[in-house]
């Protein structure tokens, strides 16, 4: 096994900056979150403004069965409590597996361990596989419908054009537990107004993402003034955002949001997440029946394959998009 070296503490600190601009001032009201409740065909209008506004919103009524999302938690939390050999037998990611503190490969850490897994059942660990499996089926059946009620709202042809990428069998999607433990050292560093990175700002590469956490805050969403906007937390409700190959499809019109997690010192935070991804060989490319005339893409064209090679290779603040933006003339 590779012996990875562990970070110093200081490094899985936000230093405060003065004035703080890490959080939102308190002379601006911070935006309300959309709730989008998917039991009312009404509330599926707010869904494309939600998407090109914040990149980010809220499901209600969502119709994942509640004993399949206990029944994976406490699944999560037995795992996570095991001792570190037990947990270190998954590891390290390469890049599915177990992890602790390293995420990804360019020198990220978070307050966060981890498993990763890609959404083959034959790859799910063995005292997992039913509940991972029910989870994920019952999390992607939803992100399918809210990619076909966005298709329907935005009168594209056919309701699939995105939730064919997801249903496909070589759909490239990920699933992903994180934890992130209470930390001991917060508290000194609280006082000086420091924040304890869980997971560092970066924003999803794929299609869609679903979240479901436990009642612990520390998710943020980054916006467009460049403040974080604590999300509260909600372990009743998903919260969906939109990735960086959902901006491309829609020409720009969706915002891939940029989100980060703060970890907490004296509560545990638990997160699950699916990331819906395409197949490896799926061109990325702003849809055609969505371009109005004159419309030019915003994006060189790239596969799956190919931007998520290049996302592989960046650290997780960097802007991964860039790297495929075009350089409009003026
Ligand atoms: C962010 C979204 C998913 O968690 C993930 C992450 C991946 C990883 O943890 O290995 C990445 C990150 C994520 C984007 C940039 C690269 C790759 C860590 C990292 C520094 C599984 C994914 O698909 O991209």
């Amino acid at each position: 096994m590779v012996a990875v070296p562990k970070p110093p503490i200081e490094q899985f600190f936000i230093k405060a900056t003065k004035p703080n601009t890490t959080t939102t001032s308190p002379l601006t009201i911070p935006p309300i979150i959309p709730l989008i409740d998917l039991s009312k065909p009404e509330s599926k209008h707010h869904l494309v403004k939600a998407c090109q506004d914040f990149g980010f919103f809220k499901v209600v009524n969502h119709g994942v069965p509640t004993k399949f999302i206990n029944k994976l938690e406490t699944e999560a939390v037995k795992f996570f409590a095991s001792p570190p050999s037990v947990k270190e037998h998954f590891g390290p990611p390469n890049p599915f597996g177990y992890g602790n503190k390293n995420i990804g490969r360019n020198g990220d850490f978070g307050w966060v361990e981890y498993l990763l897994l890609n959404t083959k059942p034959e790859s799910y660990p063995e005292n997992f596989k039913g509940v991972v499996n029910d989870y994920v089926t019952s999390v992607k059946k939803m992100a399918c419908e809210i990619l076909e009620l966005l298709a329907d709202e935005m009168k594209l042809q056919p309701r699939n054009v995105f939730s064919k990428l997801l249903k496909d069998e070589q759909s490239d999607s990920v699933f992903r537990v994180n934890h992130y433990p209470p930390c001991p050292e917060f508290h000194e560093n609280e006082k000086n107004g420091n924040k304890l990175v869980g997971f560092g700002e970066h924003t999803d590469p794929q299609i869609i993402s679903v979240l479901r956490s436990n009642n612990t805050s520390g998710l943020e969403i980054s916006l467009r003034d460049g403040s974080w906007m604590p999300v509260p937390p909600d372990s009743d409700s998903f919260f969906i955002n939109v990735g960086d190959s959902l901006q491309v499809m829609t020409n720009g019109r969706f915002k891939s949001v940029k989100h980060r997690v703060v970890a907490n010192g004296t509560k545990s935070r638990l997160s699950m997440i699916y990331f819906g991804g395409p197949p490896l060989s799926e061109k990325i490319a702003p849809l055609p029946s969505l371009m109005q005339k004159e419309e030019h893409s915003l994006y060189k064209e790239f596969t799956w394959f190919e931007y998520k090679k290049s996302a592989f290779n960046t650290r997780l603040a960097d802007n991964r998009l860039g790297l495929f933006e075009k350089i409009v003339a003026s």
